[in-house]
């Protein structure tokens, strides 16, 4: 049976927000591959709001995923994301080693904090088994805060020069992920910096700064470069589509005057990711 890419997105379901699967699935769906959820909770809205309903899946991820392993589905990529608990690590390793073949890949997003604080449904045993993860990444999509934190480091008081962001990504890529951008870098007042390491060869990708941080940037970016890397995008080109896009989105939530916890607005933009390269 011919059949479309198809892609595994772990990740929470939150209703108000635009982050995660509400985020992801229309993304790669836009990029023309088949995505499947595959939920880790249930929020009313993300954990960057004052208030939120959280309902932790964990219980019931196994049974849900057994569906897949009897009907013997096939996965080109899978991708991670939130995870609510420390089992639902090892749930997620179980799957990767249930679906992942040879010529699927395997993109792990570390949402585990920022701005060098951990998110509040983030415990210290969860860090842990989130150092577990990164070792069946092919891909990995960590900001500073995640990448200081899986690596034992304290968050820098300054912005680490690129000898140090090499030296900390090739340090990550030995434990398993041979591509890893390091996201949103704020290097000055109008730049940000997304840091890539891929296959032992560093870039710098600057962006314009465009107001302040806005939560879901990372999600918008780990669907676009998982989208494109599976179309056959090389990882530097998938990251620049991802950030590109990204921009876009941000620079319409400053006209609209968004509040930054509401997400990035990706919706009428959704077209321009159909496009060929
Ligand atoms: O965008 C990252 C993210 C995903 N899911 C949930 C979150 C956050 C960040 O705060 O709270 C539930």
């Amino acid at each position: 049976m011919k059949r479309q890419k198809r892609i595994a997105l772990i990740n929470d379901i939150t209703g108000f927000g635009r982050c995660s699967i509400a985020v992801m699935a229309p993304i790669v769906s836009a990029m023309k591959i088949q995505s499947v959820v595959i939920p880790t909770a249930i929020l009313s809205t993300h954990t960057q709001f004052p208030i939120y309903y959280f309902d932790d899946y964990t219980s019931k991820m196994n049974d849900y995923i057994q569906t897949y392993k009897d009907l013997n589905l096939e996965f080109d990529a899978i991708a991670t994301g939130f995870l609510g608990s420390r089992e639902q690590v090892d749930i997620v390793v179980d799957f990767i080693q249930n679906f992942k073949r040879k010529d699927s890949f395997v993109l792990v997003d570390p949402v585990m904090g920022d701005h060098g604080r951990l998110y509040t449904t983030y415990t210290k045993e969860m860090c842990e088994k989130m150092k577990e993860l990164i070792c069946y990444a092919d891909i990995l999509t960590p900001n500073l805060t995640e990448l200081v934190t899986l690596l034992d480091k304290e968050y820098p008081s300054y912005i680490p020069a690129l000898e140090e962001l090499e030296k900390m990504c090739e340090e990550l890529s030995l434990k398993g992920p041979h591509h890893i951008v390091v996201t949103g870098i704020p290097v000055n007042d109008k730049q940000i910096l997304n840091f890539i390491y891929s296959e032992g060869k560093s870039q710098a990708l600057y962006v314009d700064r465009l107001g302040e941080d806005r939560s879901g940037t990372g999600d918008v970016i780990a669907a676009i470069i998982a989208g494109a890397y599976l179309n056959g995008y090389c990882f530097y080109d998938a990251v620049k589509k991802a950030t590109d896009f990204a921009s876009l989105c941000i620079a319409h939530c400053e006209e609209l005057e968004l509040p930054h916890y509401y997400g990035l607005c990706f919706e009428e933009y959704l077209y321009k990711l159909g496009e060929e390269k």
